[in-house]
Parts: structure tokens; sequence; C-alpha cells
């Protein structure tokens, strides 16, 4: 994995991409390793306004450094107040979630130490081990019987697949996603980074420079079953790329938010954006971010994002990170409203908490995303190469979304009237109550709930409830 060499790695790409050595062994007591601190879970409720938490101190953990922030406006006039207070200050684009949030640069430095600290992190990895044999379904050991059944899952989905309607649209925040790959289904990429637009303005539609990371994730929520590479958890789902690297290959806050605000945007029922009516396909049903970085405090921008896409009834899966933490997962994972999602691996015919997985109070769920094959971009590789070993969070992640996507897929004739947050509210416990409990009985830090069991998600009428924790 190739890390950011700045002081304050904040967001980064959760990949450990490919992996060229052998998995490690396990900690031999996985569980026990984890502890959690009585009052380190965040409050869901009674969130502090912006000003507030910053200037409580609630970002000291993290270095501030001058630069740009983001910050956040309830209405126009206090937009106007809080730039004629702030002369120096230039915006350089605005995303609206209820509120108005404004990236900006200029700030003086003391109104600076107020204000959140730009973050931007490190580059992606490609991976290097490559694989033409196919079908690699075989090789996919998580897909087996014994451990997330995807085959067991498909089996039900071919079953069924004459009453199916079309197929589900993902979007994919990541590095942008690879157009051209055969095994996939891509709608088109969008540009989180570099379009700082108004909330009314026109979107941007044009293609970005795919990467390998994006294409991998793309590629485990919905590679087809057409006899080539493998099969994605939910095959034939369509994939929207959202990329929020810049130029350089980093990330911020920023343009994960803008991220956040276009998948909201084409997620919108009952008037699907152009780009995906004029392509037969609805709207966004679930979002797949592998990414993240290190803070602990509640930022409202991405709570405000979470809410109005669940909104609009779609699920946000957030790679819970690759920092081995035991007692935090990265941001945003940890915000109320993302579902957090854990990595495991297969070792010695045992499965366990893969060893970079973090582990903390928000963990949702695991996937078995480690050592997996996924396809990667042709244009980066210069043709030929089609998969490779995959491995991380961020692999785990897409699989999660994937089977939200495929029970999105296969469900909607029977729960497709839900109001949209009473599906999403569902369709979690639904994962939830389906996952195979690993670690300590029940819910518990490393695992969450457990780790999706696609079979079992399938064959079980949708839940009403979350489990108990405890
Ligand atoms: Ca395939
Ligand atoms: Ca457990």
């Amino acid at each position: 994995m190739r890390r950011s060499h700045r002081s304050t790695p904040i967001l980064a790409l959760l990949l450990g991409a490919c992996a060229t050595t052998p998995p490690q062994a396990p900690p031999t007591q996985t569980v026990a390793r984890v502890s959690v601190q009585p009052g380190e879970k965040p409050s869901k409720s009674g969130l502090p306004p912006v000003d507030a938490a910053l200037s409580a101190g609630a970002r000291q953990q993290a270095p501030v450094r001058t630069g740009r922030h983001l910050v956040g406006w309830s209405s126009p006039r206090e937009a106007s107040a809080w730039k004629e207070a702030h002369p120096t200050a230039r915006v350089l684009g605005t995303v609206t979630f209820r509120k108005t949030w404004a990236l900006v640069e200029g700030l003086a430095p003391a109104a600076a130490l107020l204000a959140t600290a730009e973050r931007k992190l490190s580059l992606p990895v490609t991976p290097r081990r490559i694989a033409t044999v196919e079908p690699l379904d075989s090789l996919q050991w998580s897909f087996k019987p014994g451990y997330m059944d995807v085959e067991g899952a498909h089996a039900l989905w071919r079953a069924q697949s004459g009453r199916l309607g079309r197929p589900p649209v993902v979007a994919v925040i990541d590095t942008g996603t690879e157009t051209s790959h055969p095994d996939l289904d891509v709608l088109s990429n969008l540009d989180g980074a570099n379009s700082l637009v108004d909330e009314d303005d026109i979107l941007t539609t044009e293609a970005d420079p795919a990467s390998d990371h994006g294409t991998a994730c793309a590629g485990l929520v919905g590679s087809k079953v057409n006899g080539l590479g493998g099969s994605g958890m939910a095959p034939g789902a369509r994939i929207l790329g959202i990329r929020v690297t810049d130029g350089n290959g980093s990330i911020s806050d920023f343009a994960i938010l803008q991220a956040l605000k276009l998948a909201t945007r084409y997620g919108q029922a009952g008037e699907p954006h152009p780009l995906l009516a004029d392509n037969g396909a609805g709207p966004v049903r679930v979002v797949s971010m592998s990414l993240g970085g290190y803070d602990p405090a509640i930022i409202p921008a991405y709570v405000e994002a979470f809410d109005v896409l669940k909104d609009k009834g779609i699920p946000v899966f957030v790679a819970s990170g690759n920092e081995a933490w035991t007692d935090k997962i990265s941001a945003p994972a940890n915000q109320p409203g993302a579902l957090a999602i854990g990595c495991t691996m297969r070792y010695l015919d045992t499965e366990w908490l893969a060893p970079y997985s973090s582990a903390g109070p928000e963990m949702f769920l695991t996937a078995g995303g480690n050592m997996v094959y996924a396809p990667v971009s042709l244009s980066v590789r210069g043709g030929g190469a089609q998969w490779a070993l995959f491995n991380g969070t961020s692999s785990a992640t897409p699989m999660a979304a994937g089977l939200a996507a495929l029970l999105t897929w296969v469900l909607a004739d029977t729960y497709g009237d839900l109001p949209p947050r009473t599906w999403v509210d569902r369709l979690a416990a639904h994962m939830a109550t389906t996952a195979d409990d690993l670690g300590s009985p029940r819910w518990d830090p490393s695992y969450g709930y457990g780790r999706i069991n696609a079979r079992r998600a399938l064959e079980t009428p949708l839940a009403e409830a979350l489990p108990e924790r405890l």
C-alpha cells in the first residue's frame, strides 16, 4: 500500500490493493484484541452545529493547517454574514445538503483554527498479480458455501431472472471506473473532485481517467456472468462511477461530499437524470465508498449527506479502514448513517477478521474481501490484463454494497413500495440478520453483526429490525 508522506493523512483509498504476498496469519485472539472504551461512540443525535463543534475543539486531534476549509451555512443570510466577517476568504464551490457547505480558501489564520483542516491524501495502488484464467469464480474463496455463499445466491438469482426488472444502478465513489472493461456495465464516470458546482448548476458528465482501484470496486459490485473473468455480487448491476481523486490522486472531504451530492441527484426516483434515462437505467439505488481516513469527530456535512441519501432510499456502504485499529474506524465510515464494512480472510480453512481491518463501535458488517479477484483497468495497463487480486476493506465494501444491490433487484417486486427510509432500515436489518455471526457472540466491534451471507439474504423474508446488539 502506497501511503502519503504527509504528516496528517486524513483520507485515503482503503486499498491494501492487490497484495503480492500471502495473507498474514491472523492473531490468535482476534476478538480479544478489541477493546471499546465506554463513551467513545459518538452521539447519534443532538449534533452540534459545525461552528460550535469546531469551536469546542472537536477537531483538535487533527492538526489544523491553513489552506482549504469546509464551512457550513444554514441560510443565505448566514452565508452573507460569514463572508462579511471573513473578507479574505474565497469560496471555491458549494454543495448543499439541507445546509450549504462551502469549500473556501484564504481564511485568516485565526479563523482557520476554527475550520476543518484540508484533507488530501494518498494515491491509488495498482494491482500487480494478473490472472487471465476464467472463470475466476471458482477461485473466489468467499463465494463458496460456508463463507458468503455467493454461488448459492447466484443460483437463486438465476432461477428468478425471468421476472426481474432492470439491473440496479450502484454509484461507486472512488478513483473512476474503466468504461470499456468487458465485464462491466459502466454508465459513465462523473467528476466529483473537480466539479465545484452550486447545487443548481449543470452536472459534469465527462469521463475521467479511470484507475484500477475504482474499476476493481465496481467489478466486485457488478461484473457480468459472461464467460469472462468472474462475477460481481450483483451480476450486471450498472455502475455510475464518481471519481473523487483530483489530478494529483488526492481526495478531499469536499470532493466526497460533492460525489454524494451527485449520487443524490442521480438517485432521484421519478425523474431520472437523462444520463440514466437515455441508457434505460433507473436511479442510483446503492452507494459504495472504499475510502476514508482518521477523524473521530462527528462531521455534520456527512451526517446530512447520508441522511438525504436515505430519504431517497439509498444505503451508503463505507470501508472501515485498513489501519488495524482496534477501537476506532475510519471517517466517514464512523459517521452516523454510514454502513461500515470490514474485511475477513480465510486462513487454514477458518475465517478471521483480516489483520488490517479496523474495528470499532460503529462497525456494521464484514465481507470476505481478502485476496479476491477483481477487474482492473485496461486503459491503465495498456490492454490485456483483465482481472487481478484485490484486497482490503476496499474490496469488502463493494461486496456488501453489491449484495444490497442484488437484494434491491430481487426483492423489488415484493418490497418496492416501502417508503425509502423504511427500505434502507429494513435492508440494513436484513443484511445484519442474515449474516453469519463471527467472533464473540452477536454484534461485536470486529465483525459488527457478522459477515454477510448472500444466499441466506436471498432466501429469507426481509427482516423487520436490526438484531439486538447484546
Ligand atoms: Ca464475468
Ligand atoms: Ca459476533
